[in-house]
């Protein structure tokens, strides 16, 4: 069986599942906002990240009601925690932000499921800057009409230039993991997020991290005055029922 049938089998056969995992504020110590993330649990194959199949849904359409599934089930899980508060982050295919009923499909979904765009936030990664400009600059300043976050995701890994970081209305750079793995040991990967952090402050975005996995690194980012950010140091991505016993202890 190809893994493009078996995708489509296990969106009608709820194979898939939704983990969340912390963001938090480094001066409260509160969890801000929760990201989902997609986990496929195969019968056969077992557990497949996302890092494999998701692209192969981008290559065959499946991305688009995959997608869909993946914003209603987030905003159903989470929306009974946004009395917290909390802001829910979604990662977004750059494919997804071309289809011509993602604005139609996200009002009804935020409709159906009473979740507020001011607690939604979307993760985009640098792909979209080589889509069709025009049309997804429109759209991402539709979105942030309705009080919709953007997030630039993986910022640094891919084609983001000056140029693309002023064209696009992003509110949030979300700097790679790659970057923060042991940055209090790395003086050269240290000023290359410096400078990162100057530019992002230049162009008034807010800066988050990922991959914060110890108390050093996660001091060396607090003196960059980075004060948003998530990792293993704080949490792993959680089931739905972990998240749950998370918040009673943490918020
Ligand atoms: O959680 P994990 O590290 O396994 O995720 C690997 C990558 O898969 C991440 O970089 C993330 O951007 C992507 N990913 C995870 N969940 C989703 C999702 O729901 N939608 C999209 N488009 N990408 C996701
Ligand atoms: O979409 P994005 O690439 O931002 O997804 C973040 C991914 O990074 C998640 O799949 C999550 O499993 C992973 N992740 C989160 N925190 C850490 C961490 O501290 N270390 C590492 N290596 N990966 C992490
Ligand atoms: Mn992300
Ligand atoms: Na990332």
């Amino acid at each position: 069986e190809s893994m493009e049938k078996a995708l489509s089998k296990a969106l009608v056969e709820n194979q898939f599942e939704l983990y969340y995992q912390p963001f938090i504020c480094f001066n409260t110590r509160k969890i801000v906002a929760v990201e989902a993330l997609i986990r496929w649990n195969h019968p056969y194959w077992g557990l497949i990240s996302p890092d494999k199949f998701i692209p192969i849904a981008e290559k065959s359409g499946l991305i688009l009601p995959l997608g869909e599934w993946i914003i209603r089930e987030a905003c159903l899980d989470i929306q009974e925690f946004l009395s917290y508060p909390l802001k829910l982050a979604i990662n977004i295919s750059p494919h997804q932000l071309q289809d011509t009923f993602f604005l139609r499909n996200m009002i009804k979904i935020l409709q159906e499921t009473k979740f507020y765009p001011q607690n939604l936030s979307l993760e985009i990664t640098e792909g979209i800057f080589l889509e069709n400009s025009t049309n997804v600059i429109k759209l991402m300043v539709k979105l942030k009409k309705m009080g919709i976050s953007l997030a630039l995701d993986d910022f640094g890994t891919g084609y983001a230039g000056l140029k693309y970081l002023n064209d696009f209305p992003f509110d949030v750079i979300k700097l790679d993991k790659s970057f923060i793995h042991n940055i209090a040991r790395k003086s050269r990967q240290k000023a290359i997020v410096n400078s990162m952090v100057t530019l992002a402050k230049t162009l008034n975005l807010t800066v988050h991290v990922e991959g914060i996995e110890n108390n050093d690194d996660l001091n060396w980012i607090i003196s960059e005055g980075i004060n948003q950010g998530q990792g293993y140091f704080f949490s792993p991505p959680l089931s739905i029922n972990q998240l749950k016993s998370f918040l009673k202890i943490w918020v």
